[in-house]
């Protein structure tokens, strides 16, 4: 259950904590006493020595709605900010695009994990990943990140979410992704509804008999705003609730923005899986 990412190798059977780091100009602002590499490293720094395995470094908005971003803009916001993390700070960096460019160079400058929420299905996607010969995390969508939440529907999203990524690890292996490399997301949030989430969530156990290591992302997300009724800076108990149930579903990363509570949460999750 040994993974390689990069630099560094991680037992996947164990469950690892993923810090999220937006480089997005409206991520950083602080009236000017920090420059935007200044501020995203001091935040990486702080995740780590808070106990994130991997840093996912973030240069496109996927919210509903939000501006696109040409691959020049993307590439200057992440590159310099996944090169200064990798020889920096010791974990493993992981490039949050779908852009083929982006996959190329930020793995040249020391990334160790592609994660596309479009599934590798943009055009070059699958062969900049297959050359980059690093982990990938496939993911599901519904649709465009623009228009997802227009109306998602499924007949039974379980079965739909595990035959889309079935089809994504077949054809991301036929372009020459080695299949011990790929990580599965069922995309919590993208493209779905809140009973399509919690059923994904109850279930995510049988999505491991799909045989690879999985990922989620519920940090802050709308499906815990839809639970709890809070905002988005009040849904850090709710996101520890999420982190915690997935742990005990056998996650092996777990995407967050608060890494130093959510390692405690997997703390007590482990535990309990141990003595079990
Ligand atoms: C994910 O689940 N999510 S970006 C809406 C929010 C809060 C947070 C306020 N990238 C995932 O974090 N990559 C994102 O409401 C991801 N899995 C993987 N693999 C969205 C996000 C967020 C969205």
């Amino acid at each position: 259950m040994e993974m390689k990412f990069a630099r560094r190798v991680l037992d996947m059977s164990r469950c690892h904590v993923m810090g999220v780091l937006n480089v997005t100009p409206d991520s950083f602002s602080d009236g000017g006493r920090f420059n935007q590499l200044d501020m995203a490293l001091f935040r990486a720094r702080q995740m780590v020595s808070d106990g994130a395995a991997f840093i996912d470094v973030g240069g496109e908005s996927t919210r509903p709605g939000a501006a696109s971003v040409s691959v020049q803009e993307e590439l200057d916001r992440v590159c310099p900010v996944v090169e200064a993390i990798s020889r920096e700070l010791d974990a493993i960096v992981s490039v949050d695009t779908s852009t083929p460019a982006v996959m190329t160079q930020a793995v040249e400058l020391g990334a160790g994990l592609v994660n596309d929420v479009r599934a590798l299905q943009r055009d070059g996607a699958l062969a900049a990943a297959a050359t980059a010969g690093v982990p990938v995390c496939i993911m599901h969508i519904q649709g465009e990140p623009k228009t997802m939440q227009d109306r998602p529907e499924y007949q039974n999203v379980m079965r739909e979410v595990g035959e889309f990524l079935s089809q994504r690890v077949r054809v991301a292996v036929q372009a020459g992704v080695c299949a011990e490399n790929i990580i599965l997301d069922p995309g919590f949030g993208f493209g779905k509804k809140l009973e399509h989430n919690l059923r994904l969530l109850a279930s995510l156990e049988q999505l491991r008999a799909l045989g690879h290591p999985l990922l989620v992302g519920m940090s802050r997300k709308s499906m815990l705003g839809n639970i709890t009724g809070r905002d988005v800076d009040e849904r850090l108990p709710a996101s520890l609730a999420a982190a915690t149930i997935s742990a005990m579903k056998g996650a092996s990363i777990i995407r967050v923005h608060d890494v130093r509570e959510t390692i405690d949460a997997v703390k007590v999750a482990t535990a309990v899986k141990e003595a079990d």
